[in-house]
């Protein structure tokens, strides 16, 4: 067998098979390889004729297969299954080639990989892609992390497999190193949750308390696509909402169980920002309300406590209160992005990835599942000023955020006095008014941390820590 193929994918189900096939699209030759050998051969049968495919059946195929340095692609379940694949071709492999894991791996686990082949001089990029199966065939955004070097070869080909966004930038940078590239994924995918949580709180209220139906609240996202909402997930949400279900002719969201599902990548967002200290509310509200939609029998147990008693609003208030529900989703989207950004910075402090947030922005505008015109605005504030401390300090947005905030706490206070539960919209609410405050009652709780475990406070008026003598003449000590 000749060594020819530019690439090799290992892991041939519904990403990597499609990702295979649109490097091949874009006249690479490509080197295929999966456990099981009918994979393969499917893919080939199939779809043979979009390119230059070279099929293998085992490792030692697969790795001869490869010019030199290699590149090989790995798009299998993540966790186990992807040590199991290294470890079986890592032995295989020469200093200078090139392992991409392109499953959701947790960053953790991709920096383990990537210290344990560095000892091997094997560079190993753990490249997050988001897109579904649709991206993986006709461009996903790619989030590389890994060596820098290895980006001088293989960026080239990721920039021509990647998604571009409408300016034609190809969505896809070198995020960081190490576990860069799959910290940025998992908080994309964070910001997936929060975004879908915000529209889905949206859609209630303007179901609930405006009286809308699906079609109608369907053409009120139509509309709100055409501006700055602009995003696929807006574009889905009237898709999935206008769909009648053949079955029963019912509207298709009322035939779907309401119980969400969840992989594993918007808990490890919650689970890391805990670690890291860093306030990430929106998406952590959004975790939540799966989980809590989950729970059949607690809420079967809970049908009947009391709530209020709903009022149907008139036609002409229901107009109003959609136009105030879109200032209030478009309040609480600028919140999410502002806790995903702090998050990210704060991973990159942390572990020293020095992203670039501009970029970040830049690479998430086509491709990926919160693809939307907003990211343009997010990586023009970062470009404008790299070291900003927080989206909300950015003139354009927190004018945008100001002007949305009255309509905001009035749809809110609707959702408060209706019953309609609004975790997102709130926990974003009460960010922004919590950052905005002069005095937080974190004051009384060092007050209590004291008086209970001597735990020393601040003052506002003199550097270093103090005590109060609680149980005696309450004076003051020095901490
Ligand atoms: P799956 O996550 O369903 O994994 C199936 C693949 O893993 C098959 O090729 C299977 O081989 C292989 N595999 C398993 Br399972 N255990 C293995 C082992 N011990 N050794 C070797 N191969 C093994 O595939 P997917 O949905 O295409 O996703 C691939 C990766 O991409 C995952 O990490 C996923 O999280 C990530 N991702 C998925 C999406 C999406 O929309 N689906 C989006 C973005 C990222 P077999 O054929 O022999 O069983």
């Amino acid at each position: 067998m000749s060594s020819s193929a530019q690439i090799g994918v290992t892991g041939l189900a519904v990403m990597g098979r499609n990702l295979a096939r649109n490097f091949a699209r874009n006249g690479y030759a490509v080197a295929l390889h999966n456990r099981t050998a009918a994979r393969t051969h499917a893919l080939v049968e199939e779809f043979g004729s979009e390119g230059d495919f070279v099929a293998t059946e085992t490792a030692k195929e697969f790795v001869a297969a490869l010019e030199r340095p290699r590149r090989l692609v790995i798009m299998v379940k993540a966790g186990e299954p992807t040590d199991a694949v290294i470890q079986e071709f890592a032995p295989l492999l020469e200093p200078g080639d090139m392992i991409i894991d392109g499953g959701n791996a947790h960053f953790a686990d991709t920096r383990r990989r990537e210290r344990d082949l560095r000892e091997q001089g094997i560079h190993f990029v753990g490249a997050g892609i988001s897109g579904g199966e649709e991206g993986a065939l006709h461009g996903p955004s790619i989030m590389p992390g890994g060596p820098v070097e290895s980006y001088d070869s293989l960026g080239p080909m990721l920039e021509k497999i990647s998604a571009k966004a409408a300016d034609g930038a190809p969505c896809v940078t070198h995020v960081g190193p190490d576990g860069a590239g799959h910290f940025v994924k998992m908080v994309h995918n964070g910001i997936e949750y929060a975004d879908m949580q915000l529209i889905g709180e949206a859609y209630q209220l303007l179901r609930d308390v405006a009286g809308y139906s699906p079609a109608q609240i369907a053409d009120i996202f139509r509309t709100w696509n055409t501006g700055r909402l602009d995003s696929y997930l807006i574009e889905i949400t009237a898709e999935v909402l206008s769909h009648v279900d053949a079955a029963t002719g019912e509207p298709f969201v009322d035939v779907v169980q309401d119980q969400a599902e969840q992989k594993g990548t918007g808990r490890w967002t919650v689970q890391i920002a805990l670690d890291l200290g860093v306030p990430v509310s929106g998406i952590a509200e959004a975790v939540f309300a799966r989980s809590l939609s989950g729970h059949s029998a607690l809420r079967e147990a809970s049908r009947g406590l009391a709530g209020p008693t709903a009022s149907a609003l008139s036609e002409s208030e229901a107009s109003a209160f959609a136009d105030q529900v879109e200032q209030a989703l478009y309040a609480s989207k600028i919140v999410s992005y502002t806790q995903g950004f702090h998050e990210i910075s704060a991973g990159s402090a942390e572990y020293d990835w020095n992203i670039d947030l501009g970029a970040v922005a830049s690479i998430w505008r086509g491709g990926c599942i919160i693809r939307a015109a907003f990211l343009d605005r997010i990586r023009a504030a970062y470009d404008a000023r790299a070291d900003l401390p927080s989206l909300l300090s950015d003139d354009t947005f927190a004018q945008e955020i100001g002007a949305a905030q009255d309509d905001w706490r009035a749809v809110l206070v609707a959702a408060v006095q209706q019953g309609v539960p609004t975790p997102g919209f709130a926990a974003a609410l009460a960010y922004y008014d919590a950052l905005r405050a002069e005095r937080l009652p974190a004051a009384l709780t060092q007050g209590q941390r004291d008086f209970f475990g001597a735990h020393t406070y601040r003052r506002t008026d003199r550097e270093g820590s103090f005590h109060t003598l609680w149980g005696g003449d309450r004076s003051e000590v020095t901490g």
